[in-house]
């Protein structure tokens, strides 16, 4: 990357109208320093940057042919939308980004007038723009909607049931497909060849080009011909390209446009907002467009953390960096592969992520990427598990709401052998509310046959992954993000005892009962109470949510008065709610006095793990405090 300059036009900007009537020349300039500011950000503070800097273009034509005091713009997951934030008056706060107190990494309602739809999960534009452009035609309102899905994103059923609808009511709405050839991977499934398949096919350019030109040649008429040939290009066009598909579902296909490419977009834009059906604008865009290490790794910097700018590398690990539970993961499901060949591996378009990567390269005829399609990725194994595979699903806690039915319906009720592994249980940090691990203790303890675990440490996740499969009918194990106290994995991967934990320290004076990430702090906050000469506490790990180590919990209090009861999931419904229900079925609540932490009864904002978790009172020094005020 070269010097950063000082900004010349960016700062002019302070609202979406400060970009209309601007030059072509203007535009170009704006892009450069949009540009510069996103890199310059994302490099100090982590981010998206690969998605954003392929939509610098496209953001600035659409600011620029629509008037978006009036229009609503609608992105998809909206890791791509740091140049929408920053044109619609965010400049200045930008260098707050996904920060503490800090403006989101994704558009939020609230935060701007502009931002029309909060977002952060995947497919959800289609649906929610055509829902704004029925509330207008019922107000007899005049706005276009625009509603902005990528390729990855259009892999998901979501996506479809919304252009279905959107066909068959015949309103005005503009769906621009970005289509990057890339999810966070490259993308996969046959919707994708097909896209990419005929849009380069080199034959049908070539074919469209010497049709256009030799129609112009022919004298007298030719320009007539050609005139004809254009307005009937559309129907040609569906033969060969994905008009064919877009078109069957009613919608008129316009493109393929070079995405970054200003003056056509805009151009487009300026037509197509006349049309008054649905229309989908099929755009082409680069991941990683303008800086050449995202551009080489679009996946490396899909997300990422802080980088030095001018080479792209990560600052050095600071020494003893341990591996994280996502590493821990994958690494023992490629172990216990080995050892079992009816494990298979399911991922909705997240190898890296998950850590399910080295299971693709280790035995890739056993990795199943079904995109970003939770729900099907659940069916689906549930399907394999009934010819005696065992599926290991993993999905990030927060997508693996998505398939809740199918959880219950597809494999709970029939006690299939389906294993979930949920990376990013509990609080995320930057990617903040929509990314929170928040409900899954709760949205899953209460479906029958299911198995629930949490681990302490990474040596306990191991041994719970192999509990898993051990285990026949559904299971699952939630992990937090990040890294783990640096314990090792024992080799031998013994399975637990099901529906038995672990007490983890003895203490006359009360207990702390605490799952997976709080067992580590809850121990250590008893520890130093106990030096401080406060309450000297157990600590109870309870390793299963279901089933209770029930036995065990009501040993516990036929001992101890006071509880403290800790988990990283919403307090209601969650791990203490079990405890509180158990305690209730077996009349053993009487005499006790009992404090739950967890997280609280509304969405976390975004912030490091360890603020978020500071002020929620759940980390080691809020562990302390309530037990010092359950004894005040
Ligand atoms: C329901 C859901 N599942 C998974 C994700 C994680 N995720 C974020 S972006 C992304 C890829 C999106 O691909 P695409 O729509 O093509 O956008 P691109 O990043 O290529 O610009 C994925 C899988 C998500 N946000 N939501």
């Amino acid at each position: 990357m070269t010097q950063p300059r000082k900004l010349t036009l960016l700062p002019q900007i302070k609202r979406p109208a400060d970009v209309r009537g601007r030059s072509l020349q203007e535009l170009e300039t704006l892009a450069a320093e949009l540009r510069q500011v996103i890199i310059s950000q994302v490099s100090q503070t982590g981010g998206h940057l690969a998605p954003n800097l392929g939509t610098v273009e496209l953001t600035l034509a659409l600011f620029r042919a629509f008037d978006l005091d009036r229009d609503k713009l609608i992105w998809d997951v909206g890791h791509q939308a740091y140049s929408h934030k920053i044109l619609s008056g965010r400049l200045e706060r930008f260098n707050t980004l996904r920060q503490f107190g800090g403006i989101s990494g994704f558009p939020r309602m609230g935060e701007s007038p502009y931002d029309h739809f909060g977002v952060g999960h995947s497919s959800t534009s289609i649906s929610a723009g055509l829902g704004i452009a029925t509330a207008r035609e019922l107000e007899g309102e005049d706005f276009n909607v625009v509603s902005v899905i990528g390729d990855g994103s259009l892999t998901a059923g979501l996506a479809f049931e919304g252009l279905n609808q959107a066909g068959e009511l015949e309103r005005p709405f503009i769906v621009v497909l970005n289509d990057n050839e890339m999810s966070i991977s490259t993308n996969v499934g046959a919707l994708s060849r097909f896209l990419s398949r005929t849009v380069s096919a080199p034959l049908f350019v070539r074919w469209k080009d010497y049709v256009e030109r030799r129609l112009k040649d022919i004298p007298g008429i030719g320009d007539e011909l050609h005139h004809w040939a254009k307005r009937g290009k559309d129907s040609f066009k569906s033969f060969f390209t994905p008009g064919m598909l877009f078109e069957a579902l009613r919608f008129n296909y316009v493109g393929p446009i070079d995405g970054h490419d200003i003056g056509a977009l805009v151009d487009t834009f300026e037509q197509v907002k006349r049309i008054d059906t649905p229309v989908l604008v099929h755009v082409m865009t680069k991941k990683g467009k303008g800086y050449k290490p995202a551009e080489i790794n679009p996946t490396y910097f899909h997300g990422v953390g802080k980088f030095m700018p001018e080479t792209g590398l990560a600052p050095k690990p600071a020494p003893g960096g341990w591996a994280s539970y996502t590493d821990v993961f994958g690494s023992t499901l490629c172990t216990l592969a080995q050892r079992d060949e009816k494990i298979v591996a399911i991922t909705a378009a997240m190898p890296e992520g998950t850590g399910t990567d080295c299971f693709r390269s280790r035995f890739p005829e056993r990795f199943h990427d079904v995109g970003i399609c939770e729900q099907h990725a659940v069916t689906f194994a549930a399907g394999m598990a009934t010819r005696g595979y065992k599926p290991a699903v993993s999905i990030y806690s927060t997508f693996l709401q998505r398939s809740y039915d199918q959880i219950v319906h597809d494999v709970c009720l029939q006690n299939l052998n389906v294993n979930f592994f949920l990376d990013r249980g509990g609080l995320v940090g930057a990617d903040g509310a929509t990314h929170h691990g928040a409900f899954d203790l709760s949205f899953l303890r209460h479906i029958p046959n299911m198995v629930l675990m949490a681990p302490k440490d990474e040596n306990e996740l191991a041994r719970m992954i192999a509990t898993t499969f051990a285990v026949d009918g559904p299971s699952a194990v939630r992990y937090p993000r990040g890294t783990g106290a640096g314990v090792a994995v024992e080799p031998e991967l013994l399975p637990l005892e099901v529906g038995r934990g672990a007490l983890e320290r003895s203490g006359p004076d009360g207990a702390i009962l605490a799952i997976g990430s709080r067992v580590l702090p809850a121990v250590e906050a008893a520890m130093e109470l106990a030096e401080e000469q406060g309450p000297d506490m157990a600590v109870f790990n309870a390793r299963f949510v279901k089933p209770l180590p029930v036995e065990q919990i009501l040993d516990l209090v036929t001992e101890h008065k006071h509880l403290v009861i800790v988990e990283e999931n919403a307090a209601m419904g969650g791990f203490s709610s079990a405890i509180l229900e158990v305690l209730a079925d077996h009349d053993a609540l009487d005499g006790l006095h009992v404090r739950r932490l967890g997280m609280p009864d509304r969405f976390v904002e975004h912030g490091t793990q360890k603020e978020l978790r500071a002020m929620l009172g759940i980390d080691k020094n809020g562990i302390k405090k309530t037990v010092r005020d359950l004894f005040r």
